[in-house]
């Protein structure tokens, strides 16, 4: 599959209760390919009629076919919606690289993983079990089962939308839960055609739906009683209106939401193995990722040699075509957020940062129209600065010096947010007496960006609430129900 040949644009309509279907007013919204700054793609602009509908069709499957499926059955759909996603990996992948701009060599290598988290929640689907208690009252039997927690909603963000949906879909599917998705406005296209397979799967009508929207269309679904519970992923702002929105009716919340990750380098350290994990930290997925190492804390003694290897090393990363296998770095994935990477350079050497490379949208050949940004040096950061403080969500290094171990964990730690944080060091009690002290909830050691569908992830802080992967994330869409029998007939 490719780019779409100029002036082509693909629609696709959206997945409720089983049928395709458009919204109910008509109404679309389009997706701009951000390498090529053109439309490329249409979706219905799904409102409150069409959430309503798509909550009422989970609702309705939760009593189906689905609800008395034994739970060894639902794994066998699961692990059959993960084999179809292998079968389209390239297709998914293309997709999603022209809705987003992420390099093709990074989409590829999502979408190839996706198939092991489906096979691992399918899996656990008829692992999930109560337990036997023995009770203070011994005059009965007690005992617990898990449940589904019924309908869940999930909005999702741009950045990464198809893998974003696998750790929140499969864990909900094996515990028995029925689920309406509503990918970003900016990502529509790759959560439609993800719909298909879903379909071909052959899951009953009304488990998965699509609704295709903005953040009206999020916040209706978040508002919507028939909804047991939110997953959400995306910025702390919306976070907040998500789950102010969800306490209306009670309804239970997951967050995933921004950081400001310490990427912590200290003086005993292998340099060379440093500068790749703070590259990949802070570059890769052009710095649009939640986890990104956003803030560079590094030992005031090596500080100008990494800095001097780290501007030599960016002059090479190859900027260019998303769907292109050599490039490094893609567009960043909307205009606005070019607009909010650019003005950030533009605050941080207000506030008195020195800008040491990037920093600047290149214009020539093939990068002309897409919305590119160079990767970006900050140094003389202070932790005080608002580079240093704010998520800019794009690849901007904030580059803060420290003189103690002390002090590197207490820069690392004095930000609102806790996602993530890595330290890279020789000493191995070093290494694990500061990542016992840091805030976040995944710290790496001489590593970075490692992530795991059987590894708790989330957020400390700011960051988020409830964790997401492994038999953590799988708790999260179930409830407990303690059952009491009365043995004796004492009762009578
Ligand atoms: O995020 P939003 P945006 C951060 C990043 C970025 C900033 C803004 O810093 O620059 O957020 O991006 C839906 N009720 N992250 O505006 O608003 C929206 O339609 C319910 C970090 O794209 O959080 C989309 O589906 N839903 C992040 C989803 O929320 C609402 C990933 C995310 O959009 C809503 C993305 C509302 N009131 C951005 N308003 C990460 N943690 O990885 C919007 N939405």
């Amino acid at each position: 599959m490719t780019r779409n040949a100029a002036g082509e644009v693909t629609y696709r309509q959206m997945y409720i209760g089983g049928k395709w279907v458009d919204a109910e007013t008509g109404e679309t919204f389009e997706s701009v390919d951000p390498f090529t700054g053109q439309v490329w793609a249409k979706a219905p602009l799904g409102g409150p009629a069409d959430v309503r509908k798509a909550v009422q069709a989970a609702t309705d499957a939760l009593s189906g076919p689905w609800g008395t499926m034994s739970a060894s059955a639902r794994g066998n759909l699961i692990r059959r919606l993960g084999q179809l996603i292998a079968e389209h990996t390239d297709e998914l992948a293309t997709i999603e690289s022209t809705d987003n701009g992420k390099v093709i060599r990074e989409t590829r290598g999502q979408m190839a993983g996706l198939p092991a988290t489906y096979e691992y929640f399918a899996g656990a689907a008829d692992k999930i079990q109560g337990s036997t208690i023995p009770s203070p009252h011994t005059n009965f039997f007690t005992y617990t089962r898990r449940e589904p927690i019924g309908v869940v909603a999930a909005i999702l963000p741009w950045n990464s939308p198809l893998y974003l949906l696998a750790s929140k879909l499969a864990p909900a599917l094996a515990a028995g839960c029925t689920f309406v998705a509503k990918p970003a406005e900016q990502t529509p296209m790759s959560t439609l055609k993800f719909a298909e397979l879903v379909a071909e799967a052959g899951f009953p009508d009304g488990v998965f739906n699509v609704v295709t929207g903005a953040g009206e269309t999020g916040a209706a679904l978040s508002a919507d009683p028939g909804v047991a519970k939110v997953t959400f992923t995306g910025s702390t702002a919306t976070g907040t209106a998500v789950m102010k929105a969800a306490a209306d009716h009670i309804t239970d919340v997951t967050l995933e939401l921004g950081g400001k990750s310490p990427n912590i380098v200290f003086a005993d350290t292998d340099i060379a193995d440093a500068m790749n994990g703070v590259m990949a930290g802070i570059f890769a997925a052009t710095g649009q990722t939640c986890i990104a190492g956003s803030r560079l804390l590094v030992a005031r003694e090596i500080h100008d040699e990494l800095i001097g290897r780290l501007a030599e090393r960016i002059k090479t990363i190859k900027l260019g075509d998303p769907l292109d296998m050599a490039t490094e770095v893609g567009p960043i994935a909307f205009s606005e957020q070019l607009d909010k990477v650019r003005s950030y350079v533009d605050i941080g050497v207000g506030e008195g940062a020195t800008l040491v490379s990037g920093g600047r949208k290149p214009t020539e050949g093939d990068l002309r129209d897409g919305y590119f940004f160079e990767p970006t040096i900050l140094t003389g950061v202070h932790n005080n600065m608002r580079v240093a403080r704010e998520e800019i969500f794009g690849p901007v290094l904030s580059v803060i010096p420290f003189d103690s171990e002390e002090e590197a964990v207490r820069i690392a730690n004095d930000t609102a947010y806790g996602l993530a944080a890595a330290v890279w060091t020789r000493d191995i009690q070093r290494a694990h007496r500061v990542a016992h002290q840091l805030n976040a909830g995944s710290i790496w050691i001489n590593s970075y960006r490692v992530l795991a569908y059987n590894v708790p992830y989330g957020g400390f802080r700011q960051s988020g609430i409830g964790r997401e992967n492994g038999l953590e994330g799988l708790d999260s869409y179930l409830q407990t129900k303690s059952i009491w029998v009365e043995l004796t007939g004492a009762s009578r």
